[in-house]
C-alpha cells in the first residue's frame, strides 16, 4: 500500500509567499462540527476498530503542538485550529507511516532516471549521494547507485502530471514527494522540475529536500520538532553545516536500528 500525502505548507524563502492549502474560515464561536472536521482531517484515527473520544483526539492535537494537554477546547487550542496550515495530517504513528512500512533489507539501490537542467548532472549526483549519506551515516543502511535494471528508489525530476497520479503544481508549493517503502512506486522520489534547484542557494536546496524525501522513502513521516529534517516546514541551513537532529535519529533508529560501531 502506498502512502503519499501532498503537503503544501512549505514556508519557502521569506520573499516568496505561497498559499497554504487549508485555511479555515474564521469562527465566531466554538463550533463543534468544525473542531471535529479539523480533527478528522489532521488527526485521523489510525485504525478502524479503534475509536477515540473527542477528548482523546483533542489531547493528541495538544500534545502535537506542545500545548497543555487538557483534552478540552480552550483559547490556546482554538487559536491553533484557526491558523492557516499545511494540509497534511499531523499524526500517523508519530514519525513513521501507519503500519510502519520499512525496507526489510539494509542494502538498497537507487537510480536517477531523469535530471533537472538547473544543475550540472555531477552536482545532482553529488547532492543525491550526500542526501543518502545523511541516513546511512547513522543506520546500517547502505545505498548503492545503479544505472540499469530495477532499483528500490527511483529518482526523477518531472513536471506536472508525470504518471503517478500526483501531478506537480508548477513553481512553488510542492517541491517534491516520495513514496513510503514498498514494491513498485514504493520508495521512489520525484522532484518538481518547475522549481529552481540549487546547490547552496537559499532558494530550493536539492540536498536538503532530497534528504527530507529520502526520509519518507525510508518510512519516516513528519515530525513536530522544529529542528528536525522531517519537520514539514522548509528552513534553509547551509548543506555544509547540516546536522541530523536527535528526533530524526530516533525515528530512523526505530525502523532500522543504529549503525554498528565497527562499520
Ligand atoms: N512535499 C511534501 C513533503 O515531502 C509531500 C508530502 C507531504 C509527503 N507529506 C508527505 C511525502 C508524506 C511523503 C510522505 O513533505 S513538499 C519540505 C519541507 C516538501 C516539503 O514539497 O511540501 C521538504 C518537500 F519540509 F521543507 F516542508 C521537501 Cl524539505
Ligand atoms: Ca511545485
Ligand atoms: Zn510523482
Ligand atoms: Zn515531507
Amino acid at each position: 500500500m502506498q502512502y503519499l500525502l501532498l503537503c503544501a505548507a512549505i514556508l519557502l524563502p521569506e520573499s516568496l509567499a505561497f498559499p497554504v492549502q487549508f485555511k479555515p474560515e474564521s469562527w465566531s464561536n466554538t463550533d463543534l462540527e468544525k473542531v471535529k472536521a479539523y480533527l478528522d482531517k489532521f488527526y485521523p484515527v489510525p485504525t478502524k476498530e479503534k475509536s477515540l473520544s473527542l477528548e482523546e483526539r483533542i489531547k493528541e492535537m495538544q500534545k502535537f503542538f506542545h500545548l497543555t494537554v487538557t483534552g478540552k477546547l480552550n483559547a490556546e487550542t482554538e487559536e491553533i485550529m484557526k491558523q492557516p496550515r499545511c494540509g497534511v495530517p499531523d499524526i500517523g504513528e508519530y514519525n513513521t507511516f501507519p503500519g510502519n512500512p520499512r525496507w526489510k533489507r539494509t542494502h538498497l539501490t537507487y537510480k536517477i532516471v531523469k535530471y533537472t537542467t538547473d544543475l550540472p548532472q555531477k552536482k545532482v549526483d553529488d547532492a543525491i549521494r550526500r542526501a543518502f549519506m545523511v541516513w546511512s551515516d547513522v543506520t546500517p543502511l547502505q545505498f548503492q547507485r545503479v544505472f540499469n535494471g530495477p532499483a528500490d528508489i527511483v529518482i526523477a525530476f518531472a513536471r506536472r502530471e508525470h504518471g503517478d497520479g500526483y501531478p506537480f503544481d508548477g513553481r512553488g508549493n510542492t517541491l517534491a514527494h516520495a513514496f513510503a517503502p514498498g514494491e513498485g512506486l514504493g520508495g521512489d522520489a520525484h522532484f518538481d522540475d518547475d522549481e529552481r534547484w540549487s546547490e547552496f542557494n537559499k532558494e530550493v536546496n536539492l540536498f536538503l529536500v532530497a534528504a527530507h524525501e529520502f526520509g519518507h522513502s525510508l518510512g519516516l513521516g513528519h515530525s513536530n520538532v522544529p529542528e528536525a529534517l522531517m519537520y514539514p516546514v522548509y528552513s534553509y541551513v547551509h548543506p555544509a553545516t547540516f546536522r541530523l537532529s536527535a528526533d530524526d535519529k530516533r525515528g530512523i533508529w526505530k525502523l532500522y536500528g543504529r549503525k554498528s560501531s565497527n562499520s
